[in-house]
Order: C-alpha cells, then sequence, then structure tokens
C-alpha cells in the first residue's frame, strides 16, 4: 500500500497539542511520517511529544503565534536551519467564538477571523515558497468546517472563516499546483473536542446532532485519520482545491 506510505516524509500540523490535530499527527505518524507538533501551551505540547514518542514515532515540537508573520518566519527558518524540510502542512489551529452578530465586536470578529483564515495564509504561502524552492512538491492541507459551506446563528464570524478557508484552498491549488503542491481541505463534522464540549453537554443540542446526523452520532478525532493520510500520501496526487466533508453525512441530507 505504497500509495499510502509516507516514510521519509516530515509533516507540520498546528495546533496538535490535542483534538482534532493531536489525532492527525498521530495517524501520519503512523503511516511513516516525521511529525512535528505545533502548539502554545508547552506543557499540553511536552505532554502530547511524550505520548507520541512512547508510541515509537519521530516527533519534533514548534511553538508559534500562527496570526504573527515574523514568528511564523522564525519558526520555519528554525526548522530550516535544522535541517527539517515540510513535505506536508495542516492548517489546523483554530478558534470558536459562540456570539449572535448583532452583539459581536470589531475584535472579536478580527480574532477569530486571523486565527483561522489569515494564518492559512500566512503558513501557507511561506511553506509553499520553501516548497516551491526546493522544488520537489508538496502537500498543504486546510481543516475548514461543515460552516465552510453552511451556517447557524451565533457562529457568523468563524463560518465566514471557514468558508474562507474553502475558497483559499482553491485559490492556493489554482497558483501551486504547476509546482506539484496539492492543496485541498477536510471538513470535519461535530466532533467531540474540548472546542464542542458544551454542545455535547447540551442535552437538546446533543439530541439534534444525533438526529440531524445520518449516522447517528457525532464525530470523534479519529475519523479524521483516514482522509488526512489519504491527502498527505501519494494517492491523492491528483487531487487538488477539494474539500472533503467527514462529517457523519450531516451535508448530504436536509
Ligand atoms: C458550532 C460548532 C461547529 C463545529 C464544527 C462543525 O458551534 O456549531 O463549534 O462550528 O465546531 O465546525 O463542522
Amino acid at each position: 500500500m505504497s500509495l499510502f506510505d509516507l516514510t521519509g516524509r516530515t509533516a507540520l500540523i498546528t495546533g496538535s497539542s490535542g483534538g482534532l490535530g493531536f489525532a492527525m499527527a498521530r495517524g501520519l505518524a503512523q503511516s511513516g511520517a516525521q511529525i512535528i507538533i505545533h502548539g502554545r501551551n508547552g506543557d499540553k505540547l511536552e505532554a502530547a511529544r511524550g505520548i507520541l514518542s512512547k508510541e515509537g514515532h519521530h516527533v519534533l515540537t514548534t511553538s508559534f503565534d500562527i496570526t504573527d508573520e515574523a514568528a511564523i518566519e522564525q519558526a520555519l527558518a528554525a526548522l530550516s536551519a535544522d535541517g527539517v524540510t515540510i513535505d506536508i502542512l495542516v492548517n489546523n489551529a483554530g478558534m470558536q467564538l459562540r456570539r449572535p452578530l448583532l452583539e459581536l465586536k470589531r475584535d472579536q470578529w478580527d480574532t477569530v477571523i486571523n486565527t483561522n483564515l489569515t494564518s492559512t495564509f500566512l503558513l501557507g504561502r511561506n511553506v509553499a515558497r520553501q516548497m516551491i524552492e526546493r522544488g520537489k512538491g508538496g502537500k498543504i492541507i486546510n481543516i475548514g468546517s461543515l460552516m465552510s459551506s453552511v451556517a447557524r446563528p451565533t457562529v457568523g464570524a468563524y463560518t465566514a472563516s471557514k468558508g474562507g478557508v474553502r475558497l483559499l484552498t482553491q485559490s492556493m491549488a489554482a497558483e501551486w499546483a504547476e509546482h506539484n503542491i496539492q492543496t485541498n481541505a477536510i471538513g470535519p463534522g461535530y466532533m467531540i473536542t474540548e472546542m464542542t464540549q458544551p454542545l455535547v453537554d447540551d442535552p437538546k443540542f446533543n439530541d439534534w446532532i444525533v438526529g440531524r446526523t445520518p449516522s447517528k452520532r457525532w464525530g470523534v478525532p479519529e475519523d479524521l485519520v483516514g482522509t488526512v493520510v489519504y491527502l498527505a500520501s501519494p494517492a491523492s496526487s491528483y487531487v487538488n482545491g477539494q474539500i472533503i466533508y467527514v462529517d457523519g453525512g450531516m451535508l448530504a441530507v436536509l
């Protein structure tokens, strides 16, 4: 199954000391990739590194503010100085802010857009520059959401940011595919993570999700592993600008 073998490749996954990012990092490592996990909380990052190292994986760590252009440049320069090249980038780090638009403040809007969308542009651009200079192509996988395509009340900034991630993914594909860089997105459905735990704990919302989802369950982070390995591997060499929804069928039905 060399189509899905990532041996010899290095993957950077942002926001990977827990949740979806950690599950995707572990899955990429299990497929042979050297992984660079990323997070802002040093203790959580070190704990994640310890778990993955104990499982026999080769793990590097990096910590930088994904919204800070200078910090991104410094982090990528440090990795290059250590001889680390990034073959696979997973732009996963993000945030949620549940507020009706009428009550949303400008700085709250900016924070969500910067964290979820602008960061994907900044890191994607800088890693693509390195990939193009190296001339060996690469994989960029942006993490969207169901909200890349549909909306619900109280998550307007998040929805706008994730809709932007979908079209930014297509724009990256439009400009970088000729360099053998495949840029695609994953749209996770309602998955049980720290970010959605308040929704899981809300009996009314929980009942709605289970009823509204054809698979009749919440997703778990491990449900993303197959798709991220596919998009990170030679198996998807002719796939570009797509978003794959991993949502239990929610978007497919009314
Ligand atoms: C919400 C949730 C969703 C999920 C996910 C669904 O408040 O509706 O946070 O946005 O996190 O993005 O795909």
